[in-house]
This record gives C-alpha cells, structure tokens and sequence, in this order.
C-alpha cells in the first residue's frame, strides 16, 4: 500500500518535471509549426506515415530545400524527444514535403541566470502600451555590453528595434524605434552577463 502511494506520488511528480512542448505531424504540416522553449528543455516530435524531421540551416530553410546542416533528425513514424542545450532559433523541414512548405522551427531562449549576478536592474519600458517610439530604460552598476532583444510571440527577434551597447554604470535611457511595428505584443528582453530580463510591450497601430 506504501509503495503504492509513493509510485503515485512519484509519477505525479514525473509528470510535472517532463512536461514538455510536443509538435506532431498534421496533413502535410508540422503542428505547432513555430514553438519557444527555454534552454536545456526538450521538444517531443511525434512523426506520423512518411514525415519526418530534419535540421536544416537558415537559408534552406528559407528556400524549402532539404539538406542538412548535420542537426538533429526524427524518422519518420517515430516519437523523439530532442533536448537544445543552446539558445538560438533551430529549422527543421520535413524532407519529403519540404518543396511545399512542411517545415517549423523551436526557439530557445537562454537560461536564466544566477540573481547575485545582475548588473542590469530596474528594467521599464514606457509608454506601454505604446502609439509611435517606445522608451526603454535600465540601471548598470558597473560597466558593460548590453543586448536588447525585442522578440514577437513566437521568440522571433526584431532586428530593425534589437541592438547591442556597451553602457557605464547608471541610469539609462534609449529610444526604442517601435512605431513601425505592426500591432502586437512585444517581448523586451535584456541579456547581461549571462541573465535574461524580459518585460512585455503592447504597440498598438498607429
Ligand atoms: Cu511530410
């Protein structure tokens, strides 16, 4: 009866700690066919009839193409669970039908950071939401590279708002160039010294 109840307890447990993004295989697409993840997480492909997964690059990706760029694979009627211990975006196609668009991609967030650590603090962004420019501002104790990323839903970075800075220690204050954003939440993510800050921006249409 103990053992009994400890196995539950155990398994419910389980269940809680593998809980992971999934991505299936429906009609001729993958399904969710863009997913985020943070870093060291797993995404469990299940892969039905002929599909199947294989990484490929940005730019093959791009072109529907089909070569591997040496990444990860999924056979095909398989169920695979892959573990990105990098941040980055990955692509990855379905070799048989990527000439006609079966292709999706997981993006990993990096891993957040140790608190003691923080060099950057007292993140906001203002006026939130906002009509035209946004104005993001942060305090650094000592001097350092900043990185700021402004991502959409899917994890995707804004290159045209992103940059990156090197910064003395203070209070800060920089434009960001939102007004030609399409209407949406935003991510504002801050990277420092290995810790990531995120805050949520809505820009609205102008
Ligand atoms: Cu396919």
């Amino acid at each position: 009866m103990k053992q009994t109840i400890l196995i539950l307890i155990s398994s419910l447990f389980a269940s809680v700690i593998i809980a992971q993004t999934k991505v299936t295989t429906v009609g001729s697409s993958f399904s969710p066919a863009t997913v985020t993840i943070n870093q060291g997480e797993s995404v469990e492909f299940t892969t039905t009839g002929i599909h199947s997964v294989r990484e490929v690059s940005e730019a093959t990706f791009n072109n529907n193409g089909t070569t591997s760029n040496g990444g990860f694979t999924v056979a095909s009627n398989t169920v695979q669970s892959i573990k990105f211990s990098t941040s980055g975006v990955f692509y990855y196609v379905c070799p048989p039908h990527a000439s006609g668009g079966m292709k999706g991609t997981v993006t990993v967030l990096p891993a957040l950071g140790i608190q003691n650590d923080r060099i950057v603090s007292e993140l906001s962004v203002s006026p939130n939401p906002t009509h035209g420019d946004a104005k993001l501002e942060f305090v650094t104790s000592k001097y350092c590279r900043v990185e700021v990323s402004i991502l959409n839903t899917i994890g995707k970075k804004i290159d045209s708002v992103s940059f990156s800075k090197d910064f003395n220690p203070g209070k800060h204050s920089v434009n960001l160039n939102t007004s030609e954003l399409p209407q949406g939440l935003y991510f504002v993510e801050i990277v420092n010294n290995g810790i990531r800050t995120v805050q949520r921006l809505f820009v609205l249409a102008n």
